[in-house]
C-alpha cells in the first residue's frame, strides 16, 4: 500500500521527525510573530493589511486539492501545483477517489484523503460526487483548511459548492480551474450544463489554462465573474533533452514520431496513424503511441489496415513521460479540440518540435514556424509535409527544438505560474 494512502499524514514522517520539524519551525514561528508584533506596533492600530500579514506569516495556509487521479493533464497540473505549494510551506491535502498518478515522490506537507463511495444494491452507480463532498467537508473540518481548489469543473466545482454550503457559517474559499472538455464538451451536455454553469459562477475564484478556454467559458456558459488565465507549466529540469543510454525505441537511423494522449475521439487518433503511414512510405520511421482509451483498438486496427503495424508501438499508459518524450524526433498532436495541450509543452521542454492542430489553446503554446507547425485538424497533407520537413532537415529540426525549449522555459515557468496561483489564494483573504 502506498505510504500516502488513507486518511493520515504520510507514514514516512515518524513521530521523531515530526518533533524535529516542529522544533525547527518553533523559532521561525516565534520570529514571525515577533516581526508581526513589531510591524503592528510601528503601524499603530492594526489595519486590514497588518491583519493579512499576521495571518499569512504566522499560520501556514492549508489547502485542499481535488482532481482526476488517472492519466490526464488536469491531474498532472493539480499534482505539480500541490507539490510546489508544499515545498513553499503550504499544507496540501489531496482529496480524490485515488492517489493522483503523478504523486510519485514523497514530500512532507502532502496528505492524501481517499473519497470512496459506499455501494448499495439499489444504486445503479455509487454516488461518487456525494462521497467526495462528504470527504471534502470532513477534511476541511479535521485539518482546518482555508481553501478548496478543484481542477476540472465537472463535477468537482459542484461538490465544492455543496461542501461550502454544508460548512456554513465557516468561511471556505473555493477556487475552480477550468481545464478543457469541462467547458468545450462534457459541461455542454444538456444533462450537466446548468449545474456546471452554476457551480463555476458560484466559485470564489475561477482560473482557466488558456485565453481560448476563458473566452469559451464566457461565451458558452455566460460566466460573468472574472476568469484569470494561468497557463499550465513545465519543469525544464524534469522534461529535458537527454537521450538516455540504453533506452532506445528504434535503431539510431530510424526517425521517431510520438503521440501521447487519453485516446479520446477529440485527439483525432486516426489522423496520427494516417500521417505516420504517409511518412513511413518515404523513410525509415517508427510511431510511438503512449496512452490508452476508447480509440486505441481502432488505431491498432487502422495501423494493420494501412500495413504499418510493425512500425507502430502502442506502449499503453506510461507515467514516465520525461523519459519517453526526449526520445522523439517530432511530437504529433492533431486534436480536433484542445484547450492547452500540456503534453505538447512537455515535448517542447524536451527540445522536441511539435506538429499540432491550430485549434483551441494550441496556438498559445506552439508558435507556427518557430517552435513547431500548426495545421487545420482535417488537413492531413499539411501534417505530413511538416513532419517530413523536420525529419529531412536535421539542422531545422534541432533549431526548432532548441527554440521550443527556450519558449517553454520563458513562457511557462513553474515559479511564475505557481506564484500566480498563490496570489489567487491570497486574494481570498
Ligand atoms: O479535458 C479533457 O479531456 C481532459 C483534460 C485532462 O485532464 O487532461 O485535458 C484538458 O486539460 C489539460 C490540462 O490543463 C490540457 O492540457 C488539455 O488540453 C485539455 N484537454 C482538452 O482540451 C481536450
Amino acid at each position: 500500500m502506498n505510504a500516502r494512502r488513507g486518511d493520515r499524514a504520510p507514514a514516512k514522517r515518524t513521530a521523531a521527525a515530526r518533533t524535529r520539524a516542529t522544533a525547527k519551525r518553533a523559532p521561525l514561528q516565534r520570529e514571525a510573530k515577533r516581526k508581526v508584533r513589531g510591524a503592528v506596533k510601528r503601524a499603530g492600530k492594526p489595519t486590514a493589511k497588518t491583519q493579512i500579514v499576521r495571518t499569512s506569516r504566522v499560520r501556514r495556509r492549508r489547502l485542499g486539492i481535488t482532481c482526476y487521479s488517472h492519466f490526464g493533464g488536469s491531474g498532472v497540473v493539480a499534482t505539480e501545483l500541490g507539490l510546489a505549494l508544499a515545498r513553499r510551506g503550504y499544507d496540501v491535502h489531496f482529496i480524490a477517489n485515488r492517489l493522483p498518478f503523478r504523486l510519485r515522490t514523497f514530500e512532507s506537507n502532502i496528505f492524501f484523503h481517499e473519497a470512496t463511495p459506499a455501494s448499495y444494491p439499489v444504486f445503479d452507480q455509487a454516488p461518487a460526487n456525494l462521497a467526495l463532498t462528504t470527504k471534502m467537508v470532513e477534511v476541511v473540518e479535521n485539518y482546518d483548511l482555508d481553501i478548496l481548489h478543484v481542477h476540472y469543473a465537472m463535477p468537482f466545482a459542484a461538490s465544492a459548492y455543496l461542501a461550502r454550503q454544508l460548512l456554513l457559517p465557516r468561511q471556505l474559499g473555493v477556487v475552480t480551474t477550468l481545464h478543457g472538455t469541462d467547458i468545450t464538451l462534457v459541461g455542454l451536455e444538456p444533462a450537466f450544463f446548468r449545474v456546471t454553469q452554476f457551480s463555476i459562477q458560484s466559485s470564489d475564484r475561477v482560473t482557466a489554462v488558456s485565453r481560448f478556454l476563458k473566452q469559451r467559458a464566457e461565451s458558452t456558459f455566460g460566466i460573468t465573474r472574472p476568469i484569470e488565465v494561468i497557463y499550465n507549466f513545465v519543469d525544464p529540469d524534469v522534461f529535458a533533452p537527454r537521450k538516455r543510454a540504453g533506452l532506445r525505441l528504434a535503431s539510431p537511423s530510424t526517425r521517431i514520431l510520438m503521440h501521447a494522449s487519453n485516446f479520446r475521439p477529440v485527439k483525432n487518433i486516426p489522423a496520427v496513424i494516417h500521417v505516420f503511414a504517409e511518412v513511413r512510405k518515404r523513410m525509415q520511421a517508427k510511431l510511438v503511441m503512449v496512452g490508452d482509451g476508447p480509440e486505441k483498438a481502432g488505431a491498432e486496427h487502422l495501423a494493420r489496415e494501412l500495413g504499418v503495424e510493425r512500425d507502430v508501438l502502442f506502449l499503453g499508459n506510461q507515467d514516465c513521460m520525461e523519459e519517453l518524450l526526449p526520445l522523439a524526433d517530432v511530437f504529433l498532436l492533431p486534436s480536433s479540440t484542445e484547450s492547452f495541450g500540456l503534453v505538447a509543452l512537455e515535448a517542447m521542454s524536451a527540445e522536441v518540435p511539435v506538429v499540432a492542430s491550430n485549434v483551441g489553446g494550441l496556438p498559445e503554446v506552439v508558435e507556427h514556424g518557430v517552435t513547431g507547425f500548426l495545421h487545420d485538424p482535417g488537413h492531413l497533407g499539411g501534417f505530413v509535409q511538416s513532419v517530413l520537413k523536420l525529419l529531412t532537415n536535421e539542422p531545422l529540426r534541432r533549431a526548432m527544438g532548441r527554440r521550443a525549449r527556450r519558449e517553454a522555459r520563458r513562457r511557462f515557468d513553474p515559479h511564475e505560474m505557481v506564484g500566480r496561483y498563490i496570489r489567487v489564494y491570497e486574494s481570498l483573504g
